[in-house]
């Protein structure tokens, strides 16, 4: 026994690493271990040889279990010890420069807008941006024969072979929510909706996705009087300074009468400004909404009037903080943007340096 003890203590002591130890533990104290096998033997003593060996072979067997365990943690230190001498940190190195996002102009004047005309108590509403052609067309008066609907302007969905109903369109404005709205909630409303837009159209001036503002006013007596105040109400408080605007008579088919609205501006070198000089800039189309169109969401056109309007965004991002290049929108190249005093720009970071 005691050749044993000394056979096991000496290879526990020297082994190299966890997995030859565990390796000692099977042999020595496992199930079928040289330990278990020796205690095994008991059975068949004597009473008085087992009273002497039965508590010999425990002792070993614990002292064997304790020198593995110690051996284990002596292992772990030394690895370690060896991790901590090879291993270092520079706590005094600089933290990593990490880019700093901004919010997107789009993004911003879309805020921007909503923030003014909740002042003059309208409501966001939104809605979906693949619709019926009901609701792009036809319930705004648009008849199936107006180039608006041609394949050449509008993206339109595909339906599955043998699937005859018309094909859906992707929202060519945003007037579709406000006869979902007119249907939702009736008389009086008060709402712009705001979002992307899409047209089949790609040039220096169009993108095919864009982004619209409309906004519709019903009331019993609202009239073009209140559509005249607002918008001149909204673009003073967007461009920072008293706008006048201008209406010239025009044509769609979901207002009677239709307004093209300018606004004043001056041209100097190229470049515009807002709510100074003698020029005019088209900006927004408007009216009194038509009659049809009430209907069609809903709303008695002997009860309720009012007018609606619809404005570019993108074109009033480009306007406000001089872009002249769309490419700045949809090119996502933050060089761009932070020409034109967007993108995190020059704000300072912990180690004081700028964020790039
Ligand atoms: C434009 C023209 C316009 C509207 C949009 C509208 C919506 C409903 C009923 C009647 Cl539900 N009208 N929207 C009205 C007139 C013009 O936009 O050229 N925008 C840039």
């Amino acid at each position: 026994m005691e050749d044993l003890r000394n056979k096991y203590l000496e290879l526990v002591s020297g082994a190299a690493d966890e997995a030859v130890l565990e390796e000692l533990r099977v042999q020595a104290v496992g199930k079928k271990g040289e330990i278990s096998l020796k205690m095994r033997e008991l059975g068949k003593m004597t009473p008085e040889e087992r009273q002497v060996m039965g508590p010999k072979l425990n002792a070993l067997k614990d002292e064997i279990n304790s020198a593995l365990a110690a051996k284990k943690a002596a292992l772990a230190d030394a690895a370690l010890d060896a991790r901590l001498k090879t291993e270092w940190l520079d706590v005094t190195l600089p933290s990593r420069t990490r880019r700093q996002g901004s919010i997107h102009p789009i993004s911003q004047v879309t805020e921007e807008v909503t923030a003014i005309f909740a002042d003059m108590g309208f409501a966001v509403a939104e809605g979906p941006q693949i619709e019926t052609d009901w609701y792009n067309f036809d319930a705004l008066n648009i008849p199936g024969h107006h180039p608006a609907r041609a394949e050449m302007d509008t993206f339109y969905t595909h339906r599955a072979e043998g699937d005859n109903r018309p094909p859906h369109v992707l929202r060519t404005h945003t007037s579709p929510v406000q006869i979902r709205t007119m249907e939702k909630t009736g008389a009086p409303i008060r709402i712009i909706c705001p979002g992307r837009v899409y047209r089949a159209d790609y040039d220096q001036t169009h993108t095919p996705m864009f982004h619209q503002v409309e906004g519709l006013a019903l009331g019993k007596d609202i009239s073009m009087a209140n559509l005249k105040w607002v918008l001149e109400e909204f673009f003073s408080a967007f461009f920072g300074t008293h706008v006048e605007t201008r209406f010239r008579a025009s044509h769609f088919p979901f207002t009677e009468p239709s307004a093209e609205v300018d606004i004043q501006c001056s041209w100097e070198d190229g470049q515009v400004k807002v709510g100074e000089g003698n020029d005019w800039l088209e900006v927004l189309g408007s009216g009194m909404v038509h009659p049809k169109v009430l209907e069609a969401g809903g709303i008695d056109p002997n009860e309720y009037q009012g007018f609606a309007f619809g404005i570019g965004i993108d074109r009033l991002a480009m306007l406000k903080y001089g872009i002249p290049d769309l490419r700045a929108f949809f090119d996502s190249d933050l060089r761009w943007l932070r020409h034109y005093g967007f993108a995190s720009l020059d704000q300072p970071t912990l180690h004081g340096g700028l964020a790039r």
